[in-house]
């Protein structure tokens, strides 16, 4: 599906953003996790990717509607030797991008194991978004598109396909991400204050708060109160994780 249809774009902004939020990429070695997230960061494919060694960290602003977004991204190592330390960074993501390789069964049938424990350790309303990488490699298919759709319906996850080396649908999962946490943000199942929500409110919220006692937060519900939002409300909190 390509993004435009989620109504954002991935564009680069100033170091301003109003929240911010924790990802973590994760799924069976040689999936493809690195190149993902390298394509989305640098917009291009990275030649001669080598393991992950335990996890690697790296962010990107990105605006959906009027919302700029800080998205801090931890691509975290497939290999099992690597399982443990990996899953010590899952604890207070908001986000998952869960990785499996359409030409590798394997990584499929494995995907129960890395979604439950991400279940069990990230945020309780944790968003996760299943991408099938190496689309481009069709002629080794070994995952079909309506299986894997299937599989992410029965297990309430977002679902695309994507090829880190074309770059198609790169950037479609990490928006497709934000913009869900976002929709639970306004419906109130997800609040920023809360430690361990993986999101937390960022300084262009903190700029508008310096010159105005009040803040609108436009067509959004900022937790209990909808419209506006009392100035200690928005003081952000550190870090989200
Ligand atoms: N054809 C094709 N190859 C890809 C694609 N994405 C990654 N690769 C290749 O797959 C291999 C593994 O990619 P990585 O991104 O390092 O895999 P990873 O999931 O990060 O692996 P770990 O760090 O060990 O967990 C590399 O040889 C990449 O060149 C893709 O979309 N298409
Ligand atoms: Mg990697």
């Amino acid at each position: 599906m390509p993004f435009n249809e989620f109504d954002g774009d991935a564009t680069e902004l100033l170091e301003t953003y109003d929240f911010l939020m924790k990802y973590i990429i994760i799924g069976d070695a040689g999936t493809g996790k690195s190149c993902l997230l390298h394509h989305f960061t640098h917009n291009a494919f990275k030649q001669h990717s080598q393991h992950t060694i335990g996890v690697e960290f790296s962010s990107r602003t990105v605006k959906l509607g009027e919302k700029r977004i800080k998205l801090q991204l931890w691509d975290t190592a497939g290999q099992e030797r690597f399982r443990s330390v990996a899953r010590s960074y899952y604890r207070g993501a908001a986000g998952a991008i869960l990785v499996y390789d359409i030409t590798n069964r394997d990584s499929f049938m494995n995907l129960p194991r890395w979604l439950a424990d991400a279940r069990a350790l990230a945020s309780p309303q944790l968003v996760t978004v299943l991408v099938g990488n190496k689309a481009d490699r069709e002629e080794d298919r070994e995952v079909e598109w309506a299986e894997a759709s299937r599989w992410a319906a029965e297990n309430d996850v977002h679902f695309l396909e994507a090829s880190s080396l074309t770059g198609d649908n790169v950037e479609a999962p990490f928006l497709l991400a934000a913009r869900a946490i976002l929709l639970a943000i306004e419906s109130g199942t997800l609040d920023p204050e809360k430690a361990g929500s993986g999101v937390s409110y960022g300084d262009r919220a903190l700029r508008r708060v310096n010159s105005s006692s009040r803040l609108s937060f436009g067509s959004f519900t900022g937790g209990r109160r909808r419209g506006t939002v009392k100035l200690k409300s928005w003081i952000p909190r550190g870090k989200c994780c």
